[in-house]
């Protein structure tokens, strides 16, 4: 039978191999992995040129049209259709975002039906949800096992943040009831009553541009929190990922409950790889433009670490915290009150969130810091199993896989290669009038995005300012998430510097059900 899409002359990359193949597809599907030349038969054929293709990018940290939860009066720009958008048009095939459950909400899964309803037949990109849970009642306990009967095996708490932070106990009953359902609970840590402290003395010091929101989250706020997630989660044996990791410190600590084996997973997301807090000290209220949480890092010193961290398995994935926040806006101010009392802004009313969900891979990819497979692994295959969504993502595996990939401009100094570009927002799909990355020279993009076996990004037919989407919204783009936990164990088993691994002495938890 004719293929429905023939690749040719590209070097395809997996988590695990790279060779020069040919890829057939047929009814969305992966169909066919063949030496160069072999197959010549097919409805379309498209040119890899040499360019590296690797499995569509999978973000499993993805905040598209959520109320304001994260400080300030923001309210996010992107929603399911610009934001999934965006997403196609950076080499994102699949994004998980949250159904968002604030304090004074009840059911989660009365939260999770609104979410499916602003979802369903609005996104260009397949997607799936992760639960995130401000109001660990009875009532939303209970209703674990439903949700993970709608297809949701994952949930978001909170160590900071109003809206959202829970107490010890009350993380302990989340991972309680998650450790039950198989659950992965992934833990937003910064010590939020320590933050709000440091806040109100800067504040009454009149200590509130944008910078001093640093200032106000020094790495302790995040590595305590971090320390104190992963004791909860030994505790408790139960798996988590602690999410958005910026800290060296709080790196440290991770990697030393991986190697004492215990289920402990990390995230860490591009800003924490090229922002520094100078980039929040920058004239007027320009600096609002980097606030997010927890924030970036001193110096290259401490990118250095994450990078390394990335490399080594510390990091299981690398997502984008898209969470989108106009800087001019109308109704609200710059991404913030501009009161008058403080005409220059308050870092403390300012949204903490950036967008990036187009830009990860692309701002990744140029740095050239990871080796092609380790790039894979953490923008994609290594998300698609944390997250039961493997092998139909993230990987290209013939007759199981999603034909979902992306297609790169070959190498520098190659026939074809893209002319290195310097980034402005105007080439971005979302809907946010900024990007942190402004001036970035990039040496990659992608040249292809195909979904499905659909071509959805054309870069090269339509220039880097156009709208380039062929593909129609899709009426349900669902993805169930079907195994819940722990296919992508933790990478590192071996102790650090060959010390013996630090026990914290005492017992785990143990359920008089026996789990
Ligand atoms: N941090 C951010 O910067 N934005 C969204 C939520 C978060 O935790
Ligand atoms: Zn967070
Ligand atoms: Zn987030
Ligand atoms: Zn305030």
């Amino acid at each position: 039978d004719d293929l429905d899409l023939l690749i040719t002359n590209g070097i395809v990359v997996t988590a695990s191999d790279e060779a020069k193949l040919d890829i057939g597809i047929k009814n969305g599907k992966i169909a066919i992995l063949a030496p160069q030349g072999l197959l010549n038969t097919a409805k379309k054929v498209i040119n890899a040129k040499g360019g590296y293709i690797t499995p569509g990018g999978v973000d499993t940290h993805v905040h598209l049209e959520e109320p304001a939860l994260f400080g300030g009066k923001g309210r996010s720009s992107d929603n399911f259709e610009t934001g999934t958008r965006s997403a196609i048009c950076g080499g994102t095939t699949t994004i998980v975002a949250f159904a968002p459950q604030a304090k004074t909400e009840g059911s989660l899964l009365e939260v999770l039906k609104e979410t499916h309803e602003r979802a369903r037949g609005n996104c260009y990109a397949d997607y799936s949800f992760h639960m995130l849970c401000g109001n660990p009642s009875e009532k939303a306990l209970s209703e674990f096992p439903e949700l993970r009967r709608q297809g949701i095996s994952s949930l978001k708490i909170y160590l900071t943040y109003e809206a959202l932070q829970l107490r010890d106990d009350q993380v302990l009953d989340v991972l309680y009831s998650s450790r039950k359902e198989g659950f992965t609970t992934m833990i937003h840590a910064e010590n939020g009553d320590v933050l709000n402290w440091m806040t109100k003395k800067l504040e009454a010091l009149n200590l509130v541009a944008p910078k001093y929101h640093a200032t106000s989250r020094p790495q302790l706020v995040e590595t305590e929190a971090t320390y104190r997630a992963i004791m909860l989660a030994e505790l408790m044996d139960a798996p988590i990922l602690v999410v958005h990791v910026s800290s060296p410190s709080a790196a440290a600590h991770l990697r030393n409950a991986q190697t004492r084996g215990l289920p402990v997973y990390a995230e860490t997301c591009p800003q924490y790889l090229f922002l520094t807090r100078e980039d929040l000290d920058k004239p007027g209220f320009e600096g609002a433009k980097c606030v997010c949480s927890p924030p970036p890092r001193e110096n290259s010193g401490d990118h250095d670490a994450i990078w390394l961290g990335l490399s080594n398995g510390t990091f299981t994935v690398l997502s984008s915290d898209h969470c989108p926040f106009d800087y001019e806006n109308t109704e609200i101010g710059k991404k913030s009150t501009l009161s008058v009392e403080h005409p220059n802004g308050k870092f403390a009313h300012i949204p903490n969130g950036l967008p990036g969900v187009e830009t990860r891979l692309a701002t990744v990819l140029s740095a050239g810091r990871l080796s092609m497979q380790k790039f894979v692994e953490v923008t994609s295959t290594n998300a698609a199993k944390l997250y039961g969504l493997y092998p139909q993502k993230g990987s290209i595996l013939p007759g199981v896989s999603d034909a979902d990939l992306v297609i790169w401009y070959p190498s520098q100094g190659k026939d074809g290669a893209l002319t290195p570009f310097t980034l402005t927002n105007s080439m971005l799909h979302h809907r946010c009038d900024y990007t942190p990355y402004e001036g970035q020279v990039l040496t990659q993009w992608p040249r292809y995005t195909i979904l499905r076996g659909e071509v959805v990004y054309d870069h090269e037919g339509e220039g880097l300012q156009a709208l380039a989407i062929q593909a129609p919204k899709r009426s349900d783009f669902f993805i169930v998430q079907k195994s819940a936990v722990s296919i992508a164990k933790p990478l590192s088993m071996v102790s650090i510097n060959g010390l013996p691994p630090v026990g914290m002495g005492g017992d785990q938890f143990v359920d008089v059900d026996g789990i």
